[in-house]
Formats: structure tokens, C-alpha cells, sequence
């Protein structure tokens, strides 16, 4: 059994409704191409809105491409990310901005932070390329970036910069209600394999990072939520993370942003039973850590290639496990072809159909649970009534799966009015009675396209 979400955090628009975020991350194409901006275009965005019910993205941006000279900050990438970012937030699409890397950064092969915050080291390349990417964080120049970024004591300046850095983004969007939080940094390591693994790293470096961090946030903006990451290596797959309780500073707006990539997924071979255990395993363990920081949950990534045997089973069962636990999510990622819900014609894969599903966009009131029914596609919802917020009730709807219109069922008040929004397909709901438990159903009608 789950934590039900009601007994973590949760996340709250700007009108008071509890939401969740369902999206995909854009995108990983844009970490090495000049310009680093994703390949999407306002139409593709669109279509992510429209046909596809997403509600979010997880938008990367990259310190290197906002400070790639030290002190010299690009004005232009970041007006290039605003242009885009409000693609998404003029439909009402919620933004997480994730300040992204892999292996550290340009300076050592990996992306995220600039040449000038690497030294180099003589040695080079150690690990061979055919291994899975992140087995590069063994090259002893990226270890030694890494520890020192996050030792802090003899290079301050490079912490001091990383936030100099968010805190130009921040006043990019510290008046955007629809850009939703900050993701701190993507899948944080911490170099020494030993010291990562064993929470050192967790505990001590990354911990007062954060410590750093927030309050350098919340000192312009006490408005967005603070996306923060347990370490990736390990946690990733399912151990636990060493992350003492991280605080908020004057508000408490924090989402627990764990990443989902099972052994499986990464190194292993097709989905099968006891993956399923597994995965249960890392749902139990992410649900506790979330409660512990009084946190949402928000599974900042997942994914995996369709060519893997079950993984329409696995994505059906990690996303069951996600309604379960009322975690919001990210899909990994929206690049066209491979793993992505499009391929490389930007026709649906079939990822596509195994990621959609009817969920709660936004809602005024408190959630109790939802979940779909993965062979009939029928979506059950509960949640208690509040009426002192004005905004509708939304449940995305995508037109993609109930292509043909589709039915509701609202039961526990007949002092409600809804309908069907043309522009996303989703169902609005108003219901007029204070604290009562609603529960809605919405089920395909039987000659829906993809039904
Ligand atoms: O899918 C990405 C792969 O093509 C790249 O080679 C790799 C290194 O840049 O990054 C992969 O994306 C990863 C993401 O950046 C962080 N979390 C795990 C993702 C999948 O491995």
C-alpha cells in the first residue's frame, strides 16, 4: 500500500486548486547544439496541449548556455527560453524548469556546466564509449569536477556562480504563475563512487548545496515550488536516498523530484515480474522519503525504448503506481524517434498510447485517489468538494485516446454543471456544494479511435 498522496505535500496553483502534472521533458536533444534550445515548435507544443491532454513540461536549460563565459551572462539564451517557456504557459500548461547535466559538464564530455567551471585533468577517457552513458562519471576528470563543485570549501566561487546563474533565470520568471517551480539540478552526483553510494555525499555535500541554494531562491521569489533531487546513482534504480529532510525558507513550496529508471531499463533485459517488485519497491521507498521532506512527488523522469519486451506492461504498471501515489510526472523525453512518444516523422509511437491517460489537471478541493483502468480505460476519481475556489475543476481528457467524445459520470452532488472544453478536450466541472465527496467517472464511448 502507497502513502496516499493527501498525506504528503501537495501542489497548489495559483488559484488554490491541487494539480498534477503530467508532461514530458524537452528536451535532451538541446544539451550539445548551439543554441541549446529543444526542437519543438509552438505547433508542436500545441499538439502536446490539445491532443495529447499534457498539462506540463519539464523544460531543460543549462548553466553553460547562461553563464558560458565566467561572469558573462547570455541574455539572448535566456530570452530564446522565455520565447518558449510561454509557448506552454499561454495555453496554461505548467513549466518546471530543470537545470540540467550529465556528467557535469562541456568541459569534461558531459553537458550542464560551462568549460570554465571544469579543471582539467590529464587524463582522458578511461571508459569506453559503448558503456551505458553514465559510467563516464568514472573518468577521474569528471569525479574531480564533481567533487570539486560540491566540496564547496576550496572553490567556492563555482557554487556561488550555479546560483548566480538560477537567480537570473528566476527573475526571468518570478511573475509567471504558470512556471510552476525550479527544478535545483538534474541527477545529482557526487564524484567519489564510495562516498555517493554509502550518503555521504547525500548528507553532507549535496544537503548544505541545497542549503545554499533555497534560501538564494526564496530571497526573490517565495512564490514558486522548489524541485529538489535525491542523488541519481543508485536511487535511480531504486535504493535508498541519504537526503536529510530538506527545509524551505519563509514558505514551505518544496516537490521531492526523484528520477525512475530501473536496472532493467538500463542494464538489463525485458520487463518481467520481478521488475514489477522492484519497481513497487521504489514507489514505497520515494513515497516515504516524499512524506518525510512533506513533500509532492514529482517523477521528474522515466522512460524507455519500445523495442524493449514489456514495455507497454511496465509503463502501464509504473503509471498505476503513479495515480496510486498521486505523483505528478515527466516522461523521458520528447525527442522524436527512440525512446520518444513520437517518432522520428513526428508520428505517434507507440510509447504515445501507453503514456496517455485521464487524470486530474487541476482541482478545486482535496484529491482522495484516481486511477484508470488500464483495459477499459475508464477513469475513477474522488476528491471532497471546495467550493471557495472559483476555478473549475479540470480532468484532462486526451482526444488522442477518446477521440469521439466521451461520457461522464458525476456522482455524490446533482448541484454541479460541466462540459467539455473544445480547445483540450478536457472535462470542467463546477460543483456548487462545499465539502462533499464527488466522485467522477469518465469512460470512452465504444467507437473511440484508439479505444
Ligand atoms: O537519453 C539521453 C542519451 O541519449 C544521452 O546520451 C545521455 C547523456 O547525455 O542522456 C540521456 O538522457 C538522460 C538524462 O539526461 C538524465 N537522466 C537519464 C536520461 C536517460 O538515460
Amino acid at each position: 500500500m502507497l502513502i496516499g498522496f493527501t498525506a504528503k505535500g501537495q501542489i497548489k496553483d495559483s488559484f488554490g486548486r491541487t494539480i498534477i502534472l503530467h508532461g514530458l521533458n524537452t528536451a535532451g536533444g538541446a544539451k550539445h547544439i548551439p543554441g541549446h534550445q529543444p526542437w519543438i515548435t509552438e505547433a508542436d507544443v500545441n499538439r502536446e496541449y490539445a491532443n495529447f491532454g499534457f498539462n506540463a513540461v519539464r523544460y531543460l536549460i543549462f548553466w553553460g548556455a547562461i553563464e558560458p563565459e565566467k561572469d558573462v551572462y547570455e541574455t539572448l539564451y535566456l530570452q530564446e527560453v522565455k520565447k518558449r517557456v510561454e509557448w506552454y504557459t499561454s495555453r496554461k500548461m505548467y513549466v518546471v524548469l530543470d537545470m540540467h547535466q550529465d556528467v557535469y559538464g562541456y568541459g569534461v564530455g558531459g553537458n550542464g556546466a560551462p568549460e570554465w567551471a571544469s579543471t582539467q585533468t590529464k587524463t582522458q577517457n578511461l571508459i569506453p564509449d559503448k558503456w551505458p552513458w553514465w559510467m563516464q562519471n568514472l573518468e577521474p576528470k569528471v569525479k574531480r569536477s564533481y567533487v570539486e563543485f560540491f566540496k564547496y570549501k576550496n572553490k567556492k566561487d563555482l557554487q556561488e556562480h550555479y546560483i548566480k546563474a538560477w537567480l537570473k533565470v528566476v527573475d526571468l520568471f518570478k511573475d509567471n504563475p504558470y512556471v510552476i517551480g525550479y527544478d535545483l539540478m538534474n541527477e545529482p552526483h557526487g564524484g567519489k563512487i564510495v562516498k555517493t553510494l554509502s550518503g555521504g555525499f547525500e548528507r553532507k555535500w549535496l544537503g548544505n548545496f541545497y542549503k545554499r541554494l533555497i534560501p538564494a531562491i526564496r530571497a526573490v521569489d517565495t512564490t514558486r515550488y522548489i524541485f529538489f533531487e535525491p542523488r541519481s546513482f543508485g536511487v535511480n534504480f531504486g535504493m535508498k536516498s541519504h537526503l536529510k529532510k530538506v527545509n524551505d525558507v519563509s514558505v514551505h513550496k518544496l516537490v521531492y523530484a526523484p528520477h525512475c529508471y530501473m536496472k532493467f531499463v538500463d542494464v538489463g533485459g525485458d520487463y518481467k515480474n520481478k521488475d514489477k517488485r522492484a519497481l513497487g519497491k521504489w514507489f514505497k521507498r520515494r513515497d516515504a522519503e516524499a512524506a518525510k521532506h512533506e513533500s509532492a512527488m514529482y517523477i521528474g523522469e522515466y522512460g524507455l525504448s519500445p523495442s524493449k519486451k514489456g514495455f507497454d506492461k511496465y509503463l502501464q504498471d509504473m503509471l498505476n503506481m503513479a495515480d496510486a501515489s498521486g505523483a505528478s510526472w515527466a516522461y523521458w523525453s520528447s525527442d522524436p524517434g527512440g525512446w520518444g512518444p513520437l517518432d522520428g516523422n513526428k508520428n505517434p509511437s507507440p510509447i504515445l498510447y501507453q503514456i496517455l491517460r485521464p487524470y486530474p489537471w487541476a482541482v478545486s478541493g482535496q484529491i482522495l485517489s484516481y486511477q484508470t483502468n488500464t483495459t477499459t480505460r475508464v477513469f475513477d476519481m474522488d476528491f471532497i468538494s471546495d467550493t471557495t475556489i472559483a476555478e473549475n475543476t479540470i480532468i484532462a481528457v486526451p482526444k488522442e485516446l477518446f477521440s469521439n467524445d466521451y461520457k461522464v459520470i458525476v456522482t455524490g452532488t446533482t448541484n454541479y454543471t460541466g462540459h467539455i472544453d473544445i480547445a483540450s478536450n478536457a472535462y470542467y466541472l463546477s460543483v456548487g456544494e462545499h465539502n462533499i465527496k464527488v466522485h467522477v467517472q469518465i469512460y470512452p464511448v465504444s467507437n473511440s479511435k484508439n479505444y
